[in-house]
């Protein structure tokens, strides 16, 4: 039995030993990354039973990167190894301070976990846990990968609630594919996580009743504004009555009036969304790779422990701090005892 299971790509990561562009970082330190992994991870290390399923080379790559996520105490017993195609790997260099970019050369065309397909991935290997978590990035990698996606996403008894971040990574959709796809697969999904920043890049807005009117499908939205805070709309139960937003628990300031209307689907048919916001923690940044996942991860920890969506953004939050607070893609999160006692801090010590 398990709570969650994450479908994706794994790499193995090279992290630059010191600051600056690619051309100059002479050594790198390898380490771990993936985003559906680092939440399999992080959900393992806060105390649930998680899965992650996926594609690995035979190479020495792919056995590193099975001892680690095990080692995080995830079940890795479906990973399949491919011993004609490579594990992925990529390099980055640091965020540059003043822009907050970074560079990302990635190396997996053609890798195992490209050849994830329907075929290769049975939905049996998902079938029975609480919540499936996939990303956009499994849908550029391949048609192969896209068609899983949607084989997982498909409507059927006793399916798992598919949890989706869309994770666009620009330097996979060269093609210009990207907003069509990820919309549509965001749709078909019962949560799903977008930052304000790739909304805009995607569907050209961040504004959370627009975002609403995109994605119509999924019953909780969760957007999520950087540094500053993270809301979750979230259909109540159906009821007749105009669309909009049936309440507010924790305003941070934003998104303001213009975010809290017209907020339920377009029709309206399934009852208003409620708007919960909470503003995010200050912290001192050393890489904000991976925080999104950690994010993830302590927002599906509080739908998998039954918390208000307040506490599940805080949770949300408090996950994500750990890893902007360190240097790889992945981070230890705080002990469930202490993000506890965090997240049920007051509104003073969270706004
Ligand atoms: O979410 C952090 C990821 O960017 C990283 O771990 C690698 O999955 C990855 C990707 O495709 O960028």
């Amino acid at each position: 039995l398990v709570d969650v299971v994450c479908v994706g790509e794994s790499m193995v990561t090279f992290l630059p030993s010191r600051p600056g562009p690619l051309a100059d970082v002479p050594a790198f330190t390898r380490a771990i990354g993936g985003a559906e992994s680092n939440v399999a991870c992080t959900l393992a290390a806060a105390g649930h039973r998680a899965r992650w399923v996926s594609r690995v080379g035979t190479d020495g790559f792919g056995d590193h990167l099975l001892d680690t996520v095990a080692a995080y105490g995830v079940d890795t017993g479906a990973v399949r190894r491919d011993p004609h195609r490579p594990t992925g790997v990529y390099f980055r260099t640091d965020a540059d301070r003043a822009t907050d970019a970074h560079e990302v050369v990635y190396y997996r065309a053609g890798s195992a976990a490209s050849a994830m397909s329907p075929a290769t991935v049975p939905y049996a290997t998902v079938a029975g846990a609480r919540i499936l978590h996939l990303t956009g990035i499994t849908a550029a990698l391949s048609a192969d990968c896209r068609a899983l996606l949607h084989e997982l996403t498909a409507p059927r008894p006793g399916r798992p609630l598919v949890s989706f971040d869309v994770n666009h990574r620009p330097a996979l959709w060269r093609d210009g594919t990207a907003p069509e796809v990820l919309r549509e697969l965001a749709d078909r999904a019962d949560l799903v996580l977008v930052g304000t920043d790739e909304a805009e890049r995607l569907w050209g807005t961040a504004d959370p009743a627009a975002l609403r009117a995109l994605l119509p499908g999924p019953a909780a939205l969760v957007v999520k504004d950087g540094a500053r805070t993270a809301l979750v709309l979230e259909r109540t139960a159906a009821r007749p009555g105009p669309p909009g937003v049936a309440g507010t628990e924790d305003t941070g300031g934003t998104p303001g009036p213009e975010g809290s209307e017209g907020a339920a689907g377009p029709s309206g048919a399934t009852g208003p969304d409620t708007l919960t916001v909470v503003p995010a923690p200050r912290v001192e940044v050393v890489s904000a790779v991976g925080a999104g996942d950690a994010f993830a991860a302590g927002f599906l920890s509080g739908t998998l422990r039954g918390l208000d969506a307040r506490a599940r953004l805080r949770h949300g939050h408090l996950m994500a701090a750990a890893a902007l607070t360190a240097p790889g893609d992945l981070a230890a999160p705080p002990r469930r005892a202490r993000a506890d006692r965090l997240a049920a801090l007051g509104a003073d010590a969270w706004g």
